[in-house]
């Protein structure tokens, strides 16, 4: 079963467009394979997609934290929803490792504007 989610307008066009762009990254690494390109050149593009995944998640992440979080709480399902949020953030290492200090903070900063 799945549930619904409501995505805000920003973070749903962020994850398409970066999910498009990994599609069209994969497609020229299945490429680099088929061609029998040197082997280091294709595990460099095969990590910079797992980094681009990575962003994903943490687009799809900041989105669940603003909307379906913070309904939760407000609605006084605040210990469901933090069981619930420490098993997400299994999903999402690179939120919580260093890599998560490269995050665009121009786009965080825009998007907090809304309260
Ligand atoms: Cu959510």
């Amino acid at each position: 079963m799945w549930y619904a989610t409501t995505m805000k307008e920003e973070h749903k066009r962020s994850a398409l467009n970066r999910l498009k762009t990994v599609r069209g990254h994969l497609d020229g690494v299945i490429g680099m394979v088929e061609d029998e390109r040197y082997c280091p050149d294709i595990m460099k593009q095969v990590s910079a997609l797992q980094g681009s995944l990575e962003k994903v998640n943490r687009v799809l992440l900041q989105n669940h934290v603003e909307t379906c979080v913070l309904d939760a709480v407000e609605a006084g399902r605040s210990e469901q929803v933090v069981d619930e949020l420490m098993e997400t953030l299994r999903y999402a290492p690179g939120v919580t490792g260093s890599d998560a200090a490269q995050h665009d903070h121009e786009s965080h900063q825009k998007e907090h504007q809304h309260s």
